[in-house]
């Protein structure tokens, strides 16, 4: 019982037991200092037998042996989403979104162009939320949809092909940040957030934001046409938001409700809110043509604020201590909980009771708080292990503390009961934290990601830009054990997991793919088959190459332009084989893609500089990969 180095050993707050106690190896030893604790975080012999027992979930994934979890984690401020193995922690893929990427060419494609649109001129992107579309409130494996914060998008990845497949820009708005999906009947919207307030029109006279006409909207997106099919305009700012299991309900968190421009007077009341949205009425309220739009933008706007202290029939504010930050629904459907952030508690929203809040039925929409328990220090996010409890991120006392959300109500409702299960030091510093299929129904309580912000001294030393630390946690039994450090590039504020069951991606691409629909019409007018041809079309200035691929030669070896031609090169790879991707870069032209099998992909350049310009092929393809090339002539105009 004398691990003087076990990291995990500390006191757990509240019961006079020891992390030792928990954690160690003897569990007779544990079960004696288990019976000096109180209340309800005493365990019999028996489980705390168990629990040692059951914190050895295996969490090495051998050589040639399959995760039995998918991730997908936001890139943050880089701007892609990364998808890893849990619980080896290894990362599987990348894929570019709101980034540039070199690899596979995105944002250097036609094809990826397309799909960004206008805001295909920013080099850079923001994404914290990444999201899996659910019907009934289970992961269908359709989409990851996720925000932009730097440009005020939201895009959609394809989980079929693990590609962005749609980009938006939110109108009317700037920093989309919080993000969650509808959950049942099925992800028919996405819920965005914009996080600033601004002035409408922002035409360059108004700074200050006390005006009626400053504010933020909740963004209502249908998931499938990804538009934004309504806004509301709320009170306050916007920061994280989820949606309920009867669909009926989503919720967000403001902590400017003073609508300050600076941090002092962000943090003036003392109360700040969590708003709730009655999605049902909203849309009635658009189907019966009761809105109005703003500027240019067609999207149906309806106001959601307080008039004259009266409520909207969209909204009601919760009022909740100051400054809360994530909002996460229990995985039971039971709650809404709003992390504290600058309290030491969460509240939590009982949302049975939110139909009697909407009928002006309570006293007071505090009449909604099923509990208030006090956790820690700077609570940001919450998640749950379908067994009744849940784990919270303590930023400022870098701890991951479980609780049980039946007891926080009895204790809140004056029983003498201890809510807090464990405290977990992790490293360093805690924002998001996600358990395997938390946000379903089928939260089923196995491994916990704890996103940490600093890294500091956890890993070897890379210069004045540290790392972030996602640390594995095991929670599959009574006590939650600390397994895994895992380094991530800036920052991933989030991710989510799903079991490998619940994501089906294709192996090699579908011929005529929606993905490159645009291009293979473009090759029909030109009468072109993509999937035989190997043809240069020529169009006054404009050169279109179309070539096939197939390990380990292009199509067309060789080519001729004019000096000043806009040059497009199609390739469709025709291997049909698993895992043989080409690419293509042309030489000093900053071109280059990717091509998987059975993929057609484009590119478009101008043919600026007279000579011969070689092309190769990018992907390790074959032994004779690096013979993969061909020749550009351009000749001088
Ligand atoms: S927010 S660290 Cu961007 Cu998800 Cu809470
Ligand atoms: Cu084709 Cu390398
Ligand atoms: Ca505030």
């Amino acid at each position: 019982m004398t691990h003087e180095k076990d990291p995990q050993q500390k006191p757990v707050e509240n019961t006079g037991l020891s992390r030792r106690g928990f954690l160690g190896a003897s569990a007779a030893g544990a079960a004696l200092v288990g019976t000096a604790g109180i209340g309800s975080a005493v365990m019999s012999r028996e489980s705390w037998a168990a629990a040692v027992k059951n914190a050895q979930q295996n969490y090495h994934v051998a050589p040639g042996e399959l995760d039995e979890y998918i991730g997908f984690w936001s890139g943050g401020h880089q701007g892609e989403v990364r998808v890893l193995g849990i619980p080896s922690m290894r990362e599987l893929m990348r894929i570019p979104v709101f980034n540039i990427d070199s690899a596979t060419g995105w944002g250097i494609t036609n094809e990826s162009k397309a799909i960004m649109g206008d805001s295909a001129k920013f080099l850079n992107g923001d994404c914290h939320h990444p999201h899996i579309s659910m019907t009934d409130g289970r992961y269908d494996g359709k989409y990851i949809f996720i925000n932009d914060k730097a440009n005020t998008r939201v895009a959609r990845i394809r989980l079929d092909i693990m590609k962005c497949d749609k980009m938006i820009t939110i109108p009317n708005c700037q920093a989309i940040h919080g993000l969650r999906l509808q959950k049942v009947p099925y992800t028919k919207y996405v819920f965005a957030n914009a996080e600033f307030i601004i002035p409408h029109p922002n035409d360059g006279k108004l700074f200050d934001l006390q005006d009626d006409n400053c504010y933020t909207l909740y963004n209502i997106i249908d998931a499938e046409a990804m538009e934004v099919a309504f806004q509301i305009i709320v009170d306050g700012n916007l920061d994280n938001t989820d949606a309920d299991y009867t669909g009926r309900f989503a919720a967000a968190t403001c902590y400017n409700s003073e609508k300050a421009t600076d941090l002092g007077g962000m943090m003036r009341n003392e109360r700040d809110w969590v708003v709730v949205f009655d999605i049902e009425a909203a849309e009635k309220a658009v189907k019966a043509k009761k809105f109005t739009t703003l500027g240019n933008s067609k999207v149906p706007v309806l106001d959601g604020r307080k008039r004259n202290g009266k409520d909207s029939p969209f909204t009601r504010y919760i009022p909740v201590p100051k400054n809360p930050h994530g909002l996460n629904t229990s995985s039971d459907g039971k709650y809404f909980i709003a992390n504290g952030k600058l309290s030491p508690t969460v509240s939590m929203i009982e949302i049975a009771k939110l139909p009697d809040l909407f009928a002006n039925k309570l006293k007071d929409p505090r009449d909604t708080i099923a509990a208030e328990p006090e956790l820690g220090l700077g609570p940001l996010h919450t998640t749950f292990d379908g067994r009744g409890n849940a784990y919270t991120t303590l930023f400022i006392d870098s701890q991951v503390v479980k609780w049980n959300m039946a007891d926080a109500v009895r204790a809140y409702n004056g029983e003498k009961v201890n809510y807090i299960r464990q405290k977990l030091d992790v490293h360093y510093q805690p924002g998001h934290l996600h358990a395997s299929l938390c946000e379903t129904r089928d939260a089923d309580g196995k491994w916990l990601i704890a996103l940490c912000k600093f890294s500091k001294d956890r890993f070897l030393p890379v210069g004045p830009l540290h790392p972030e630390n996602d640390q594995l946690i095991d929670i599959s039994g009574d006590v939650m054990k600390l397994v895994h450090d895992g380094p991530t590039y800036a920052e991933p504020h989030d991710c989510i997991l799903a079991h490998r069951s619940q994501v089906k991606p294709k192996k090699i691409w579908s011929r005529n793919d929606p993905f490159f629909a645009g291009t293979t019409a473009m090759a029909k007018k030109d009468g072109v088959d993509v999937y035989s041809d190997n043809k240069i079309i020529r169009d006054g200035n404009k050169v279109r190459v179309y070539m096939t691929s197939v390990a380990p030669s292009f199509g067309i070896t060789e080519f001729k332009v004019k000096q000043g031609d806009e040059v497009t090169v199609v390739v469709t790879n025709l291997d049909q084989i698993e895992d043989v991707s080409h690419g293509f870069v042309m030489v000093n032209h900053g071109v280059s893609m990717e091509i998987s099998p059975q993929q057609t992909a484009s590119v478009t350049f101008v043919a600026n500089d007279p000579g011969l310009h070689w092309y190769y092929c990018s992907w390790f393809c074959h032994a004779l990969h690096m013979e993969m090339v061909g020749r550009m002539l351009v000749e001088p105009a």
